[in-house]
């Protein structure tokens, strides 16, 4: 029986792994959360998606950090001595440690699963949506809004949710605007549809992340999110040009 630490040696060793273990998870998760692209970006849908990222990260340099300094430690500490032939001591288990180790990882999996159905509901659902058709083909996007009015670009008001309805004529493709954080496929035969309220102003590439055929690489559209005056001025445009189509053909 393996056991727990008793004497003041033993109690010396666990308050040092300790100690390497929350400095190896500090430095780790400060690292890791520098150099991943972890921060809330440009929309409401973002937000609750970069937070369970950076929860994970915090998770993942804790885990790395406990194993590795333990591991290390061990390695370094109890490294056999010049001419010490003995055996290790003998041991058979730690029941007490067995049932933390399973406890505690049953708790967090489960924890995480109502969080992680929290999140998906927060980014995929809305109510008075903008409504927004695209369909995307070989190999390029095309954008239909109620009003008739179909564009090459895809342009939105900001801080308004959008809901948009996302269609394949051909193969499957999918929809991401990095900066926006969720990602939606399309798939032929079926409507599928992506909730998404940018909420900031600028100028995005849309891009296919399903490999779609030869020119995937280049399945990229412009969308632009504009202030609400300048929405209404650009649809207004949009169906003026419209109507000229239709009365010159
Ligand atoms: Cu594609």
């Amino acid at each position: 029986m393996l056991k727990l630490p008793q004497t003041s040696t033993d109690r010396r060793h666990f308050i040092i792994v300790g100690v390497l273990t929350v400095v190896g998870t500090v430095v780790l998760g400060f690292f890791l959360l520098a150099i991943l692209p972890v921060k809330a970006q440009n929309s409401v849908q973002a937000e609750p998606i970069a937070w369970l990222f950076q929860v994970h990260v915090w998770l993942i340099a804790f885990l790395f950090s406990l194993v590795v300094a333990f591991m290390l430690y061990s390695l370094f500490v109890f490294r056999r001595r010049k001419n010490d032939d003995s055996d290790g001591e003998h041991f058979e288990g730690n029941t007490a440690l067995e049932i933390i180790w399973t406890v505690v990882p049953l708790v967090l999996v489960v924890v995480f699963s109502f969080i992680g159905i929290q999140t998906l509901n927060d980014t995929t659902s809305g109510g008075n949506e903008i409504q927004v058709k695209a369909t995307g083909l070989q190999w390029s996007w095309r954008f239909d809004y109620p009003n008739g009015v179909t564009s090459a670009e895809m342009v939105l008001p900001v801080d308004k949710p959008v809901l948009i309805s996302l269609e394949a004529q051909d193969v499957i493709h999918s929809f991401w605007v990095a900066e926006w954080g969720p990602k939606q496929d399309l798939v032929p035969g079926m409507t599928t549809t992506l909730h998404i309220t940018p909420n900031t102003v600028g100028e995005y590439k849309l891009r296919c992340t399903e490999l779609c055929g030869l020119s995937h690489w280049s399945m990229l559209a412009d969308v632009r999110v504009v202030p609400e005056d300048e929405y209404t001025a650009w649809m207004d445009q949009k169906l003026a040009e419209q109507n000229l189509q239709t009365v010159s053909r």
